[in-house]
């Protein structure tokens, strides 16, 4: 079992994600648990503010070290040592990869950060692993700690079913982890004049391994020749 701790400002907003579909499905067979908690029930006076004004100047606004500090130490004793992630643009790449590695992991602990960024004390507070999901910029981290749990909840054991196996898909092992998949078809045989390739009517197996393997390739060539380029 992966447990998620989730450190954010709007926890509704990552509930209602969490509750539908493939994340669902992952908390209901007891693959994953998600522990969602709002730092600003950790912030004090009556205002409870969360962020503050940066020393220097300029524009936006930071976040305290206080409540996140506070929240963090009432979480980490809650199970074993987390996994910290935090949620950033200026961090690693996400990809296929970082997924498989984090799906190996028994505890994750995510932040995310709103506003400016965060007070510099947080990121030396802990050890962090900081994730970027891609070069543009989120109003905060909730969107990419969505992706990245999405991504990796559905690689965990019996989460996808024995049919509907990661391996097979785009970046999955199975396809050697660099090419992007195949064409799909379903019923019917002929659609407004397009007709399903007839070697997948075949019943051939290698003739049609064969033919997804030259189709993912050639896709790759034309959309991601930066994926073949690369090893
Ligand atoms: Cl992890 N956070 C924010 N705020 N923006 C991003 C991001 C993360 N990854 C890409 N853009």
């Amino acid at each position: 079992m992966l447990r998620f701790d989730i450190l954010t400002l709007f926890p509704a907003m990552v509930q209602a994600v969490l509750e539908q579909s493939i994340p669902r499905i992952a908390a209901e067979q007891g693959a994953v648990e998600y522990h969602l908690h709002n730092f600003r029930d950790f912030a004090e006076g009556v205002h409870q503010a969360v962020d503050d004004r940066p020393y220097g100047g300029g524009a936006g606004m930071v976040l305290k070290p206080e409540p996140i500090f506070k929240c963090i130490r009432h979480v980490l004793p809650q199970a074993e040592l987390p996994h910290m992630v935090l949620l950033t643009p200026q961090g690693r790449p996400f990809t296929q990869r970082v997924a498989e590695e984090l799906a190996a992991k028994p505890r994750i602990l995510m932040l995310c950060g709103r506003y400016e960024g965060f007070d510099e004390r947080i990121r030396l507070g802990w050890q962090w692993d900081e994730i970027s999901i891609g070069d543009y910029v989120l109003s905060g981290g909730e969107l990419a700690a969505l992706v990245i749990t999405d991504a990796v909840v559905r690689l965990l054991p019996g989460v996808l079913g024995d049919e509907a196996s990661a391996d097979e898909e785009s970046f999955g092992k199975g396809l050697g982890g660099k090419l992007i998949e195949y064409p799909h078809y379903t019923r019917p045989v002929e659609f407004e004049g397009m007709r399903v390739p007839e070697v997948l009517q075949s019943g051939h197996h290698g003739e049609i391994a064969k033919w997804r393997l030259e189709q993912a390739r050639k896709r790759t060539k034309e959309r991601r020749p930066d994926l073949l380029d690369d090893e």
